[in-house]
């Protein structure tokens, strides 16, 4: 199957018109769009756009920490990491199925963020320079997904809104793990507490940026939010991030690169800077420092995993075979 290959809708014989009122009534109603249900062809292609995106984040997003697995300080450490790095990989596939639901197919996506015509996350473009980057990853990365992934659980889309709520329970814990192990190296030497701060001033902004460009210039948003897709704007959601992290980083004793940041009593919330669009949509764009190592090894990684889908298909075709043959028999498959 192709990417933009429909799933037929459940029309039930009503008229464009009437399925398009229902459509509406189900979203004002707060209630779920499941996949045979009749849908506007844009919210299906927005949806697709977006979960398909998600999905590689996550996937492209075992590398950068998966990188320090075998160079983790302990075992413990590396056990951790371990966890955390097949966690992403499950959240991937979660992501890939219910992006299957609206009639595209796993493959043909993998096909499409190689050769770079699906996006993933501008995050995973930077390099991890040293183990504090892992717990940086964990505080700010798994805590900015927290806050932008939380109100996905109410999307309406269905299967999207259901995967997120597994999602979020491991984002949290992975989010938990790095402010712990932050803490651990801050409670010990100088050296440590240098790393520390100087992943913070790496990750900070690029993190921000996760929450994608500003408002007035977001052509997805007013769409996706109308649709209940989105539930709040970028800018919100990077104000949340910063609101969340601020007491954070003053628990652990870093400080965040910010000159301009700082409580506003006023608005009840923190000011702070701009970050540089200019390198997000550089990024974005593939010009990262990392996008081309990231993409080539999801390249290999995919070739090299070529016989083991081959030898899965050919072992579901035996299966089926068996059974189909067990079933001329009269013996229960
Ligand atoms: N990076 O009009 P908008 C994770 C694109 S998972 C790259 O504002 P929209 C877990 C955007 O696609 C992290 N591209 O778009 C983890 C659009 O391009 P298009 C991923 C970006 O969709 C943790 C264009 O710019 N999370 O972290 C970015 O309304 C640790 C215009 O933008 C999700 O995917 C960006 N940062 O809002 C794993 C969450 N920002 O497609 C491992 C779900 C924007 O029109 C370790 N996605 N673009 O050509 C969303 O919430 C939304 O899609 C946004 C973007 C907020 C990302």
């Amino acid at each position: 199957m192709t990417a933009e290959q429909a799933v037929p809708s459940a029309a039930g014989g009503a008229g464009e018109e009437e399925l398009q009122e229902r459509f509406d009534a189900t979203i004002a109603r707060d209630q779920r769009i499941e996949p045979r249900d009749w849908m506007p062809e844009g919210y299906r292609r927005t949806l697709i756009r977006q979960v398909a995106q998600h999905a590689h984040s996550e996937i492209i997003g075992m590398q950068p920490e998966g990188e320090w697995i075998t160079r983790a300080p302990s075992l413990r450490r590396k056990a951790i990491l371990f966890a955390k790095v097949q966690d992403e990989a499950g959240h991937g596939l979660y992501l890939y199925s219910a992006a299957e639901t609206l009639g595209v197919d796993r493959a043909d996506l993998t096909e499409r963020l190689i050769e770079g015509r699906q996006k993933y996350s501008s995050i995973f473009n930077y390099p991890t320079l040293s183990f504090a980057d892992v717990g940086v990853i964990g505080w700010f990365v798994d805590g900015a997904a927290i806050c932008n992934q939380v109100p996905l659980c109410r999307s309406s889309y269905g299967p999207y809104a259901r995967a997120m709520v597994r999602i979020c329970k491991e984002e949290s814990f992975h989010q938990r793990q790095g402010y712990e192990m932050l803490m651990t190296m801050m409670r010990g030497t100088e050296a440590q507490r240098e790393m520390v701060q100087d992943a913070v001033n790496r990750w900070w902004w690029p993190s921000l940026m996760m929450f994608g460009p500003p408002d007035d210039n977001s052509p997805n948003s007013a769409r996706s939010m109308a649709w209940k897709i989105k539930r709040h704007s970028n800018d919100e959601l990077r104000q949340r991030f910063v609101d969340m992290t601020v007491p954070q980083a003053e628990k652990l004793g870093v400080t965040l690169p910010d000159p301009e940041l700082r409580w506003n009593a006023e608005r009840g919330r923190h000011d702070f800077g701009t970050p540089d669009w200019d390198e997000l949509m550089r990024v974005i764009k593939g010009d990262g420092p990392c996008n081309a190592e990231r993409i080539e090894r999801r390249r290999a990684a995919h070739e090299d995993g070529a016989w083991v889908r081959e030898a899965a298909v050919a072992h579901a075709a035996k299966q089926s075979g068996r059974a189909g043959s067990g079933a001329e028999r009269g013996v229960a498959a």
